[in-house]
Order: structure tokens, then C-alpha cells, then sequence
């Protein structure tokens, strides 16, 4: 019988996960001015007037529409914002967010 020291080799695999990042969406309301709705996404987004436009009137026809994506922090910070801005003047506007798939 012939000997044979083996030597465990365990290989070690680390795999680093990024963060996923979080959708930023807008809910329709029945009482937000539409031009409301537009300045906020300019102010707090960055959009200029027809990517706002376009976002205010799919959220009011479909009852919903992402308006960006970012890291969890920032997209909560920025739902938050808009949301505290409608607040202010009244409005029931609302941005919430979820992760991405
Ligand atoms: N539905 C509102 C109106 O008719 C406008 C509106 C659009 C409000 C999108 C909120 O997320 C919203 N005045």
C-alpha cells in the first residue's frame, strides 16, 4: 500500500454583492396641481420640463411612474424631500420607493 499525505486545500470564494439600488415612484393623487407635480420632479430630480411633464402625466394616467433610480440613501432621502414639499403647500403628493429586482 503506498502512502499519499494529502494536503486539505479549501479555496475560499468571495463574491461582493453591490447594493441594489432603489426605484424612486410616483403616486397619482386627485388634488396636486399639475404644475405642482412639475416643479417639484424639477426642483428635487433634476429634470428639465418635458421629462417632468412626461413623468407627471404617465403617474396621473397609470396611477404610478419611477422617476429615477439611486442608492437606497439617496432615493429615500429625495422621496422624502418631495414628498415633505407637496406637504408644505398642502398636497397629498406622495413619492415612495422600492428596491429594483
Ligand atoms: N392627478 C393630478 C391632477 O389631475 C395631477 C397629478 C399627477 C398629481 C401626478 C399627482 O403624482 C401625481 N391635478
Amino acid at each position: 500500500m503506498t502512502d499519499i499525505a494529502t494536503t486539505p486545500t479549501i479555496k475560499v470564494e468571495t463574491r461582493t454583492q453591490r447594493p441594489r439600488l432603489h426605484k424612486v415612484i410616483l403616486v397619482n393623487d386627485d388634488f396636486t396641481p399639475r404644475d405642482f407635480v412639475v416643479t417639484v420632479l424639477k426642483a428635487e430630480f433634476r429634470m428639465n420640463e418635458n421629462q417632468a411633464y412626461r413623468v407627471m402625466i404617465t403617474a396621473h394616467k397609470r396611477g404610478v411612474c419611477v422617476v429615477a433610480v439611486f442608492a437606497r440613501d439617496v432615493a429615500e432621502t429625495k422621496a422624502t424631500r418631495a414628498t415633505e414639499a407637496g406637504r408644505r403647500k398642502g398636497f397629498p403628493l406622495l413619492f415612495t420607493t422600492e428596491p429594483e429586482e
